[in-house]
């Protein structure tokens, strides 16, 4: 008998490592987790790493013929500022990688009879405001407004969205019998902050970066203008949502898609935070023309009022909290 596994892709990255935790050590569940990378520092019977890419089918085909795959949380991505440097890459991994394990997710939805279910951590980025008036017009945005990303892992991330959906409700639609669809559930996620590991690849980096720098004690000079603005959420409770959105009944959901996040400031509001817990830290503004370029193109904000409604989201840090309780503490600890 195929045991019974939920798949982490990018597992060793920022959310994989928290994720990890909670459904592995917190819920006992088999964990089957797939990175490019080793996972180092954890040995618990209850997970199994495989080293690999989403890319390699053959890879994937070899999953599922030892694993029934229940679940399935796609982590893997090539983030907005290395997908720059990189568009086609980034199109292989985001999009071609994406595809494959929605393929995977709908051939074990059919050899099982039931859904799998397919939690996907969609951005922010696949927002593209046109310039910085229509920015400070529209505030808050929901998600189908202003979808024009301007970055190619935008552009992936929007297009995974709506492979998803298609996989979801509309798969093989002309066929007689119809198939067992997948589950597919999607965030978009703001600017992610962790007290335990620094991001590497996104252009929201800086605020994260920023408080690192302020913790070891070294300058950091901020890539965008102190005035810009966009919106932030502690790691914990990005966890807490991909597992209550994993979590909730699919008949209360009105939607594939939901924005969740927290609080909004801007680069300065930022340095005035991390000032306050470290009077010390050197931050100066040195703004990279074409990363700001990146950051102007995102929303202030973003309205996650159907998250609220459908399934009861609610950020457990809003900007006090997460600086006080969950950021500071952990850092100060991490670099003592
Ligand atoms: C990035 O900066 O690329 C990511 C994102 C916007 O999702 N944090």
């Amino acid at each position: 008998m195929r045991k019974k596994v939920s798949l982490i892709t990018g597992a060793a990255g920022e959310i994989g490592q928290a994720l990890i935790q909670e459904l592995a050590e917190n819920e006992k569940k088999n964990i089957l987790t797939l990175d490019l990378q080793p996972m180092n520092g954890r040995s618990q019977t209850n997970i199994t790493h495989i080293e690999g890419s989403i890319t390699d089918k053959s890879l994937l085909d070899r999953l599922v013929s030892e694993y029934e795959i229940e679940a399935i949380y796609h982590l893997a991505a090539l983030l907005s500022t290395r997908a720059e440097y990189s568009p086609a890459t980034a199109h292989t991994v985001n999009v071609e990688g994406t595809l494959h394990l929605l393929e995977l997710a709908a051939q074990q939805s059919e050899w099982r009879g039931s859904p799998v279910q397919f939690i996907f951590p969609s951005s922010k980025a696949i927002y593209g405001m046109p310039d910085l008036a229509t920015k400070a017009a529209h505030p808050r945005v929901r998600e189908w407004e202003w979808n024009y990303p301007t970055t190619m892992y935008g552009c992936n991330k929007l297009y995974a969205e709506m492979l998803g959906n298609y996989y979801s409700r509309h798969y093989k639609q002309l066929a007689e019998k119809s198939p067992v669809m997948i589950d597919f559930r999607a965030l978009r996620f703001p600017g992610l902050i962790s007290a335990h590991t620094v991001p590497s690849g996104g252009t929201s980096d800086y605020g994260p970066e920023m408080l690192h720098a302020a913790a070891k004690g070294e300058p950091y000079a901020c890539f965008v203008r102190p005035d810009t603005t966009i919106a932030f959420m502690a790691m914990p409770d990005a966890i807490s949502a991909l597992l209550n959105l994993a979590r909730a009944p699919q008949t209360g959901l009105t939607r594939t898609v939901y924005n969740v996040t927290s609080f909004s400031l801007s680069a300065e509001d930022f340095r005035q935070q991390v000032l306050k817990s470290f009077p010390e830290a050197r931050i100066t503004f040195e703004p990279h023309a074409k990363r700001q370029q990146i950051v102007d193109s995102w929303p202030m904000d973003i309205d996650d009022g159907a998250a609220r409604k459908d399934w009861g989201w609610a950020p457990e840090f809003g900007l006090e909290r997460c600086f006080a309780e969950y950021l500071v503490p952990n850092i100060r600890k991490r670099y003592q």
